[in-house]
């Protein structure tokens, strides 16, 4: 952790963070074992013809959260956020009543009409990232927002 750290601040000095990609968090078994998932924030975002609501989202890093992702409009809507996903060590996806998915690694919530999703995880790695609808027209449409994890205050490097 400490050294992906460092290695983020010099390329943020060199001005180069933007072209390092960042993978996945490397190990998120700890943050998920770590976290107090009785005191996760639930946070609802929904998706209609067209837009996103809200259209951003604050975090703080280190914090668990429960991120409702809700299809409340007629057509097939995605939640495409790989860079945001990346930087979260994820617990689960639930479909209510469906399915929980346990896996780390996830990039778009694609829903029907009406359906939801419940993306349990820990908000490790600050940033801001982008979020868009990635069905034919629809970002451009205005379904298209962020992501930011704000550094957490009392966390140094
Ligand atoms: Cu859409």
């Amino acid at each position: 952790m400490a050294s992906t750290t460092k290695v983020w601040l010099a390329a943020g000095l060199l001005g180069l963070a933007g072209c390092i990609p960042a993978g996945y968090v490397k190990d998120p078994t700890p943050w998920v074992q770590k976290a107090n998932w009785a005191e996760a924030q639930t946070l609802r975002v929904e998706m209609a013809e067209h837009r996103l609501s809200p259209q951003v989202l604050v975090l703080r890093e280190g914090r668990p959260y429960v991120l409702e992702i809700v299809n409340t409009g007629r057509e097939t809507h995605s939640f495409s956020a790989p860079e945001f996903l990346k930087a979260v060590a994820a617990r689960k996806a639930v479909v209510p009543e469906v399915a929980e998915v346990r896996a780390w690694r996830f990039t778009a919530f694609q829903l029907a009409p009406g359906r939801s999703v419940r993306l349990s995880f820990v908000a490790v790695r600050p940033g801001t990232y982008p979020v868009a609808c990635t069905q034919p027209g629809h970002a451009a449409r205005g379904m298209r927002g962020a992501v930011e994890i704000e550094k957490a205050p009392s966390q140094g490097n």
